[in-house]
């Protein structure tokens, strides 16, 4: 057998007793670093994968993207939307993962710096000094994500009550990072170059050497495609539906849609899937007798059904973001009374989601506008993109202030910031709007032809709808169908028998139910809302 003497030059080049020259030392260490980073990032990120699958938790990428979308305003948001469309979720949490790999691997040299091993080094048991900067590695992630991702941190994809999805989540971070710090410390020991230990071969020695690097290598190769799965897994429960709009069929809107047809807006990459076991619905703050209800427990208030329409903020001048349910509840007013009413110094209900979404409106506002928290919608159990196992509904407000996925509701002395609220899209009162559906393309000269669509204006309701055919020189008034409730769209119709052949812009406009006609002023949907009347040329021949 053939040993390594004690300064004897191999042709591994490793066997000295000599330390390697400053340059050498740091050259090696700077290459085999980041190998030990890229590996421990990569079995972070499969123990973030694997925890939000077990335990529903979101990885730091998720938490990170929520905490920028809070921390950018509308301008910035609409940017970054169009930049990445028609993938505005994924290639963002991408780019956050590669970050992730980037700063996990890149880190690697800050530890390496701090553990300070002389080259070549002895065994593959890393030391105390290492385990201790592992460590603080672990703790001082940990605590960063815990403090910067604060408020990100109440979500929970099987809809765990706050406290309990706070904690939660900051033991996921203390679990990714643990991971993180412990294959980090190990796969660092083991790439190291090493003196052979007393008494082994060399060529043993460079075996084993060789063995301990090729494990890392397969470690990370391991965890790549592990990864690799787990991010095909998590794409497959992807939210493709959100942006879905109401269209009519035939030129017509239904007066209730159906619930596959009801447009859809969400937040998420993946919407929230609430285990009914877990969720709870609490009502909490500055009520006189806070509690807390089960799904069960929940549905035995005493519940009323009524049609409100949605719209979401982001509906053009004619578009269809905008449907209407028949949604079944208890009203705010009715649970409030359940636990002693609110306390005199209540001014807010916040409402907070088990997706982290929140916001919050004056409490004498919601309580007018008969608030109603929904489990029904239609008929049946709430669908899951709706909200399910529970949603608010706000009458007169832009769909961002009608919160799915309900967990708590809190009456505060104070607004409480949300998602939209902090970008700075607009959050009053939503603006009095009309469209019309029919007719469209071309119209038999000398046949009487209907012109007819919706108006909405949350509720207030709607009092008149005018309709022009000579674009809004001269208005007829239109007739209006009653509408299914104070808080719901309204459809107009006016006869038309066009007795010139040629172009014809139509337009509408609706007056609400304080006698306010709609606004011509034209305004795009950023960040106020849009404003304007919807137009629509139709040929006469
Ligand atoms: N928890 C939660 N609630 C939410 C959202 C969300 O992303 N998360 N999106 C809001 C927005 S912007 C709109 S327009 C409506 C859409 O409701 P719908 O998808 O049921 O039509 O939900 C609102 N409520
Ligand atoms: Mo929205």
């Amino acid at each position: 057998m053939q040993k390594a003497e004690p300064g004897t030059l191999t042709k591994e080049g490793l066997q000295t007793t000599e330390n390697y020259p400053r340059r050498q030392a740091l050259l090696v260490t700077a290459l085999l670093a980041p190998g030990a980073g890229l590996a421990a990032s990569l079995m972070a990120v499969v123990t973030m994968g694997i925890l939000f699958f077990v335990a529903g938790t979101p990885s730091p990428a998720e938490l990170f993207g929520d905490y920028v979308l809070k921390h950018i305003d509308v301008y910035t948001f609409l940017r970054l939307l169009l930049t990445f469309s028609p993938n505005a979720k994924t290639i963002p949490l991408g780019l956050a993962l590669l970050g992730m790999f980037g700063v996990g691997t890149l880190l690697s040299w800050l530890y390496a710096t701090l553990v300070r091993v002389k080259l070549p080094t002895r065994g593959y048991r890393p030391t105390l000094r290492e385990w201790l900067s592992a460590l603080a590695f672990t703790v001082v992630m940990t605590l960063t994500g815990v403090v910067l991702f604060w408020n990100e941190l109440r979500q929970n994809h099987f809809g765990l009550p706050i406290e309990w999805a706070v904690l939660l989540t900051a033991l996921a971070l203390l679990a990714d990072f643990s991971i993180y710090g412990v294959v980090l410390c190990l796969a660092y020991r083991a790439l190291l170059p090493k003196y052979p230990p007393p008494g082994v071969a060399v060529a043993a020695h460079g075996r084993r050497q060789l063995l301990a690097r090729a494990g890392v290598a397969a470690v990370s190769v391991g965890a790549g495609a592990g990864a690799l799965g787990l991010v095909r897994a998590y794409l497959n429960d992807y939210a493709a539906y959100d942006g879905m709009k109401t269209y009519p069929h035939d030129n017509v809107t239904a007066p209730i849609t159906p619930n596959s047809e009801h447009y859809v807006v969400t937040q998420n990459a993946i919407d929230p899937a609430p285990n009914i076991d877990l969720w709870r619905l609490e009502v909490t703050g500055l009520v006189n007798q806070p509690g807390t209800y089960t799904y069960e427990e929940l549905q035995k208030l005493p519940s009323i059904s009524r049609a409100v329409s949605l719209e979401c903020i982001a509906n053009g001048v004619g578009d269809h973001l905008i449907s209407t349910a028949i949604w079944q509840g208890v009203t705010l007013r009715t649970l409030l009374a359940h636990h002693g009413g609110a306390q005199g110094t209540a001014r807010y209900a916040a409402f907070y989601s088990v997706d982290g979404y929140n916001m919050s409106l004056p409490l004498d506002e919601v309580l007018a506008a008969d608030a109603l928290l929904a489990w029904r919608m239609n008929g049946v159990e709430l669908p899951a993109r709706h909200g399910y196992p529970l949603r608010v509904l706000i009458p007169g407000r832009y769909g961002e202030e009608n919160p799915k996925w309900l967990t708590r509701v809190e009456l505060t002395d104070h607004f409480v910031q949300g998602l939209y609220s902090s970008q700075g899209w607009y959050n009053g009162p939503l603006h009095t709007m009309s469209r019309i559906d029919h007719p469209r393309g071309k119209v038999a000269l000398g046949q009487p032809v209907e012109i007819g669509g919706i108006a909405f204006a949350g509720n207030r309701g709607i009092q008149k709808v005018e309709v022009s055919v000579d674009g809004g020189t001269t208005w007829q008034q239109a007739t209006l169908n009653p509408p299914l409730s104070p808080d719901s769209w309204v459809f107009w119709k006016w006869q038309w028998r066009p007795l010139m052949a040629g172009s014809y812009t139509l337009v509408a406009r609706a007056t609400d139910g304080h006698g306010e006609v709609q606004t011509s002023r034209n305004q795009g949907t950023v960040p106020g809302g849009a404003t304007g009347y919807h137009q629509v040329t139709v040929v006469v021949a």
